[in-house]
């Protein structure tokens, strides 16, 4: 029973890509980096830690969301839905969604981690017989092509987990422009969005008491060890999350503990003792205020859904 593993079409990036971003990014006075390279293997299994702590709230309330309102979700997305997800880490979200779904078409994942996209593809492929899977290595922040067989359909984008969150808001207005233009007229987007609430809650969340997020964080400083010739020492950097109360959103930091020079290839980057590295934003909004800015990339909110506590959203919007 079951179909064969799917193939993988791969349009990501390679080692040279994560060198010259390192490098750049951290030559400015600003130093940061793109989040996307805190998720190679390493850092893709250290999200999942991070989704099961229980300070970290987004994933079990979207969970808990997407559980208690799947009959209604399903209703809004319609029949025959071909969804392609946009970062598809967990399948849990996914079977939520697929087992709610009138007759779903198809499942098209798109990640960056190239490993566990197979692995989960070759999973939902064998659980899903009807299903057509059809798995895109990619980053998804960039415009990649879609198969051929999904033109026509019920073209559904999904975007959970808040990851627009880690967007800048012209970025993520560009974003929202260009799943849009993928979908196409008659296409939609189903998008999880966390949203404002008390700091201590924001913080701990991504200050967790296991450190779990610190070895996410610092993660990205041994993948260069290990990719590149680099020679970050990981006992002179600390992670800290801050929540800025005005930009509403969290930022992941690495701060250097001490004057020191790190070596990547041949660039020599200098650090002053306390200066940090911003490795990763992470946006919370008002349920108006997200709507606002789909809108203004030409998206018609349809439904938004809530928790009880009001921690996190989901919003159908129509292209
Ligand atoms: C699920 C990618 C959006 O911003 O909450 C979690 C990433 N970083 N803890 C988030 C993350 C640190 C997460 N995203």
């Amino acid at each position: 029973a079951g179909q064969p593993a799917p193939d993988v079409a791969d349009h990501g990036d390679d080692s040279a890509a994560f060198r010259r971003d390192l490098i750049a990014g951290l030559s400015g006075a600003a130093k940061q980096t793109k989040p996307k390279y805190l998720y190679d293997e390493r850092g893709a299994a250290l999200f999942e830690e991070i989704c099961e702590l229980e300070e970290y709230y987004p994933t079990r309330t979207e969970i808990g969301l997407l559980r208690a309102q799947a009959a209604d979700i399903a209703r809004s997305l319609g029949r025959n839905a071909m969804v392609i997800e946009f970062g598809s880490g967990a399948t849990v979200k996914i079977r939520i969604l697929l087992d709610a779904l009138q007759e779903p078409a198809a499942y098209v994942p798109v990640d960056i981690s190239r490993e566990q996209l197979a692995e989960n593809s070759r999973i939902l492929a064998a659980e899903y017989p009807r299903l057509s899977v059809v798995p895109i290595c990619a980053d998804y922040t960039r415009p990649f092509p879609l198969p051929g067989e999904l033109d026509g359909g019920n073209r559904v984008a999904f975007f959970p987990g808040s990851t627009i969150g880690n967007l800048l808001p012209d970025e993520a207005l560009d974003f929202l422009q260009s799943v849009r233009a993928t979908v196409g007229s008659g296409g939609s987007l189903l998008i999880g969005v966390d949203l404002r609430k008390d700091p201590d809650v924001l913080r701990a969340a991504y200050n967790d008491s296991k450190g779990v997020t610190a070895a996410f964080n610092l993660n990205l400083l041994e993948r260069a060890n290990r990719e590149l010739d680099a020679d970050f020492d990981l006992d002179a950097f600390r992670h800290e999350a801050v929540y800025d109360h005005d930009k509403g959103r969290i930022e992941m930091r690495l701060y250097s503990l001490r004057p020191q020079e790190v070596r990547i290839d041949g660039a020599r980057i200098p650090f002053a003792d306390g200066e940090y590295i911003l490795t990763e934003v992470s946006h919370k909004y008002s349920v108006d205020g997200f709507q606002a800015l789909a809108a203004r990339a030409g998206w018609q909110a349809k439904s938004c859904w809530t928790d009880q506590a009001d921690y996190f959203s989901l919003h159908h919007l129509i292209a």
